[in-house]
């Protein structure tokens, strides 16, 4: 199961009460106030945590309640902290409090692993009667509550960080691609929308020039108004550096691949002017089969750039796809 939005109820603990008390001890008389402090209540924090990349955890526990803070007592001493209760969240995780949602403005983006974000702030807590006590007020007979603990509710948003997002029709050779070019094994087959969730694949071994390339499900044509899969799952590659068009260069299904180019081009416009503005290159896949040639010219004409044949299957012209890419992404 791979869930990309959830709504959390978050609350943190109360801070625990003050403590009225007296020193009593046998020859010290009127020992004075030693009433001790409350504890601190727990925070409800998130983590980003790299091992996982989904929100599913929290889909089935959507109320995160930290610990109280535990009451003073008497000989000055301060009650426990609250336990703070911590979820781990996937790299890419985008909060939101409700209302207003998404429309609003993020509270936190967390991208970098072991990063961490206080949803909601435990209580203080109480003083105890013992810091009440003043040259003239030897006696003080009050202490104080415990702050309540902040609760809110929230919307989670996975938008996974790719440097490089691929977009194409169902079948065009997506997950194939992502194949060739990393150790991610996505799921393959000849049918449209065998892809229903983003993986991420991670190209190249060595730390400096490493970059990760996400794979996502089918565009169709009208995905902007729900129609395949939609194009809700675009966000997963809103911040992508770079897109890579896969198209079906041999035309397989009876297409058309330039208008294949052009279709997508629109629905990412649909979606989102900005990311149709985002630098990109042109693979034509399939070119292991013959009709492939056929198609390259008016491919080149439809996008104005120079296309790279390659073949997902057999891996040709992927080494210069690699080459390519490296290029176009931002140092
Ligand atoms: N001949 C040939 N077939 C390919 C090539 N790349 C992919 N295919 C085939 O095309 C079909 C679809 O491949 P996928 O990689 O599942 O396509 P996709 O774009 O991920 O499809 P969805 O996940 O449904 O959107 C499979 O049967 C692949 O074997 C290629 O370079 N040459
Ligand atoms: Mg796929």
């Amino acid at each position: 199961m791979f869930v990309d939005r959830v709504r959390l109820h978050a609350q943190a603990g109360d801070g625990g009460n003050g403590v009225i008390c007296f020193h009593r001890e046998k020859f010290v008389p009127k020992g004075g106030p030693d009433g001790g402090d409350g504890g601190r209540g727990g925070d409800v924090v998130l983590q980003v945590d790299a091992q996982i990349n989904n929100l599913v955890d929290l889909r089935f526990r959507p109320h995160a309640r930290a610990g109280h803070g535990g009451k003073g007592a008497g000989n000055n001493c301060t009650g426990k902290n609250g336990k703070p209760c911590v979820l781990k969240v996937p790299p890419g995780t985008v909060i939101y409090p409700l209302p207003p949602g998404e429309k609003g403005e993020p509270l936190a983006d967390l991208t970098r692993p072991g990063e961490t974000f206080v949803l909601c702030r435990g209580g203080r807590g109480g003083r105890g009667n013992a810091r009440f006590a003043s040259s003239i007020r030897q006696t003080p007979r009050h202490a104080e509550d415990g702050q309540p603990g902040e609760t809110g509710e929230f919307i989670l948003v996975l938008k996974s960080i790719a440097q490089v997002g691929l977009v194409g029709l169902p079948n065009a050779g997506k997950s194939s691609l992502l194949a060739a070019l990393s150790a991610a094994k996505p799921k393959i087959a000849n049918y449209p929308f065998t892809t229903l969730h983003p993986a991420i694949g991670v190209v190249g071994s060595v730390e400096q020039n490493r970059f990760t390339v996400a794979d996502i499900p089918g565009l169709v044509e009208g995905a902007h108004a729900g129609k395949g899969l939609g194009h809700d799952f675009l966000r997963h590659i809103e911040r992508c550096a770079v897109l890579l068009f896969v198209i079906d260069a041999a035309g397989t299904e009876g297409r058309e691949p330039a208008e294949d180019y052009r279709l997508l081009r629109k629905e990412l416009r649909e979606y989102d002017p900005g990311l149709a503005r985002r630098p990109f290159l042109v693979v034509a896949n399939k070119a292991d089969l013959p009709e492939t040639a056929g198609h390259l010219a008016s491919l080149r004409q439809a996008s104005r750039k120079s296309i790279l044949p390659i073949s997902a299957k057999t891996g040709k012209g992927v080494p210069e796809l690699i080459a390519a890419l490296r290029e176009t992404l931002p140092a």
